[in-house]
């Protein structure tokens, strides 16, 4: 039996059907096992023909990677004939051109190994593919195999915004570190916004005199930081200046990173302003925010002429400090109240013929386009540069989902994904409850690992201007760098795969294995990484017919030893250990806990069951809720479990523009005295209260009789994020409970969605 599995295995790896993987992230093109090991020892020589300065670099960068792993300095000479024992690395001559500018391929043999590649971009990748087998083994030890190896996509992004809070030069070295590690190619240096301007402009010294330092806040929540300034207050920022840009750029050609700058505009960019307000609509001068701003309506004036020369100055100085072609002109979330006041900028529509503002923002935008052309480079944007028309030459980045990329690939720009949904690494990736404060949203590895860059949508020849994917890291909640490494990882290692490795190869199990030696080698690099992905998610599965719940417990580690409680204690090692789902017949709290090698690896996560008596009944709503708010479907108002304060928890069900009116069949009639119906109000993202709940009773499920109602006592512009649980306490008996929460029909008078309907969240209506 065993010998014919065996068989069979075999027959499958030869079919090409049963795909091997080395313990590499991001998962190589292919590889074929071998029997035996290569060892490195003192003796080992890596044979490499050094002709020119590239080579060279390459060379010193191969050997502090290789000696990092082995602890051994290799030396490197010249090849000979005498290949045994050592590494022959080498640039292919001819061309290999099934692994292009970037591919390597890797033969290890029991005496021997080959590194080849058509460029030291190539053999850079080889190595660090190299640097990770060394580290999964003892530190010396290359299992035999042969690897062909070749990226996906051109664009390996990661982005990260410095403006919001400023990042010091070694943090930035790091962060091109890991990007190398991870075989990305791209750093998008967001290094303008409102809060701050963070690049030394010769010609405009007040740019970081004044724009790169604002009031020190960091004591307050970033939304409760707009109160006005004084002048003279303690500052707080920096900017990296003209040199230390330089050095960073010349770093991270090295290791075969390209950085490109983003200079925000028209929006975004009241730090400038506060430094010259002259190229404001008002010419008012308004202090770098400390906080949150919203909406951006203080913005570069389109009617001036001056606007344009100065920008034009500065894309000058940066196109001097940055060689990459793509220039990013940011363009995004710009509200044009100013423009509509402003006589120049009307002047400026009439005189171009521009129809309204988003014209005249299509009018900025080409014109920065046209200049950076001139230049030789290329623009590339937020998508909010779609529109008002835009030329086809210029690139998107598609970050509000990815409808805006798949309009503009249509169209024929290229696009570079990065769509909020999958790529915001400022949202949350575990619970809410067990991370540091976040953006908000939710987006755990297993999420990242799931994106498809390339959307259904779009045909063969369209999806030829997906040139790749990145992650977007604004800061508004990342004080400092290790707070940002916490962030990214693991969360990068999982976007690495998916903009490297083949569509076809991709396999979470098999990830989610290889992440234990990925997290072995953070801990060798001494990295803040996340352990989110050991949280365990209790899940509860309803039994319409007796009214139970099942749990069942889950993370997204590989092979987890999970141990619980229901009794609301720690759990520990001497716990429960979770081998099934199990049965909860009464009210109790579920806490449970990763363990390995006697360590626990993430702080302990508890849900309370609450088992009441429409648990499992048969909701019926009026309304759908909102499919984005789905929460857990047909039972999600009555599974057991309340929503938390984190809207985005999964428990909740959301409703836009709706009230929710829910009737539920409890089986037979029952007596009852109480009907509770959670809600929860988080002002800014335009989610209120209710403003009332009624509720009604019926036997038959038709004949409806009203048992009471309860108002909502909380107002509409309170900002705090809370949940509160409406109750009317009463005494009824009735087969049919019937809930109706209406919602508050338009925002608050001053609040950003004002004269628009607000969202309605409701979780779980208790009947006790
Ligand atoms: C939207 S994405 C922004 C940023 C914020 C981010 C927070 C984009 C082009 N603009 O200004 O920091 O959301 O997630």
């Amino acid at each position: 039996m065993k010998r014919l599995s065996i068989f069979i295995a075999a027959m499958l790896i030869s079919l090409g059907m049963f795909a091997q993987t080395a313990d590499i992230v991001p998962s190589p093109v292919s590889v074929v096992k071998k029997d035996g090991v290569f060892k490195i020892s003192d003796n080992t020589k890596v044979l490499f023909k050094i002709t020119n300065e590239t080579e060279k670099e390459f060379s010193e960068l191969a050997k502090d990677i290789l000696k990092s792993a082995a602890g051994i300095t290799p030396e490197f000479v010249a090849p000979t004939t005498q290949k045994e024992g050592n590494i022959l690395i080498q640039l292919n001559n001819p061309l290999d051109t099934k692994i292009g500018n970037e591919g390597y391929t890797l033969s290890i043999q029991n005496d021997r190994v080959f590194l080849n590649a058509n460029t030291t971009a190539g053999l850079f990748y080889g190595v660090q593919s190299i640097w990770q087998l060394l580290t999964s083994t003892d530190g010396t030890t290359l299992p035999c195999m042969d690897v062909t190896d070749y990226p996906r996509f051109g664009w390996r992004g990661l982005h990260l915004d410095v403006s919001r809070h400023f990042m010091p030069v070694e943090f930035i070295y790091k962060y091109i570190d890991y990007l190398a590690l991870h075989k990305m190619n791209v750093f998008h240096w967001h290094l303008v916004d409102d809060q701050g301007w963070r690049i030394e402009i010769k010609k405009y010294p007040k740019l970081t005199e004044v724009g790169a330092w604002r009031a020190d806040r960091e004591d307050l929540d970033w939304k409760s930081r707009n109160e006005p300034v004084k002048e003279n207050e303690p500052k707080y920022g920096g900017f990296y200046t003209q040199e230390e840009v330089k050095d960073i750029v010349e770093y991270a050609r090295k290791k075969h990173v390209t950085v490109i700058p983003e200079i925000e505009m028209p929006a975004h960019v009241m730090s400038a302003l506060a430094a010259y307000p002259e190229y404001s609509c008002t010419g008012e001068y308004k202090p770098v925010p400390p906080g949150k701003v919203w909406p951006n309506t203080h913005i570069f004036c389109a009617g001036k002429d001056e606007t344009f020369n100065f920008l034009e100055d500065v894309l000058t100085e940066v196109m001097g400090l940055f060689p990459s072609t793509y220039i990013h002109i940011g363009g995004d979330e710009a509200t044009k109240t100013e423009w509509e006041k402003c006589e120049l900028c009307q002047k400026r529509m009439t005189d171009e013929g521009l129809k309204d503002e988003h014209e005249l923002q299509a009018y900025f935008i080409k014109r920065i386009e046209k200049f950076l052309n001139k230049n030789g480079r290329h623009l590339i944007g937020w998508d909010e540069i779609l529109e008002g028309g835009l030329d086809p030459t210029a690139t998107i980045m598609s970050w509000r989902g990815s409808k805006p990329g798949i309009e503009a690939a249509q169209a024929g720009h290229d696009v570079v994904m990065s769509p909020a949904s999958h790529c915001y690494f400022d949202y949350y990736q575990g619970n809410p409850s067990l991370e540091p404060q976040a953006f908000g949203g939710n987006i755990t590895l297993k999420k990242v690992y799931s994106y498809e860059p390339v959307p259904e949508e779009l045909s063969a020849d369209e999806a030829k201007h997906i040139i790749g994917a990145q992650a977007n890291i604004w800061t508004e909640y990342m004080p400092n760098g290790r707070h940002v490494e916490y962030m990214i990882m693991p969360r990068m290692s999982a976007l690495s795969e998916v903009l490297w490795s083949p569509k076809d190869a991709k396999d979470w199990g098999d990830f989610s294995k290889r992440m234990e030696s990925q997290y072995k080698r953070f801990d060798k690099l001494g990295v803040n990484y996340a352990t989110s992905a050991f949280q365990v998610t209790a899940k509860p599965e309803l039994n319409p017919e007796n009214k139970t719940i099942k749990v069942s417990l889950s993370t997204e580690a590989w092979n987890p030893d999970i141990y619980y409680t229901t009794d609301g204690s720690e759990p520990t090692a001497q716990s429960k250990k979770y081998t099934e789902p199990f049965i909860i017949c009464k009210s109790q709290s579920v806490k449970a806990v990763v363990i390995k090698d006697g360590k626990q690896k993430s702080q302990s996560l508890g849900t309370d069951f609450f088992i009441h008596k429409a648990v499992a009944c048969k909701v019926d709503q009026k309304y759908p809720n909102s499919k984005s708010y789905e929460s857990t479907g047909e039972y999600a108002l009555v599974n057991g479990i309340k929503g938390s304060k984190d809207h985005h928890d999964g428990n909740w069900k959301g409703f836009n523009g709706k009230d929710l009116v829910a009737t539920i069949d409890l089986g037979e009639s029952q007596s009852f005295s109480k009907v509770s119906t959670g809600v929860l109000q988080n002002n800014g993202a335009w989610i209120f209260y209710p403003t009332h709940v009624t509720v009604e009773v019926s036997e038959d499920g038709e004949n409806f009789k009203k048992l009471g109602t309860v108002k909502n006592k909380v107002s509409a512009n309170d900002g705090d994020l809370q949940i509160q649980d409406l109750v009317l306490n009463k005494k009824a008996k009735a087969r049919y409970v019937r809930v109706t929460a209406a919602h508050l029909t338009s925002c608050p008078k001053n609040h950003a969605g004002a004269g628009y309907p607000g969202w309605l969240f409701v979780d779980e209506i208790i009947i006790e």
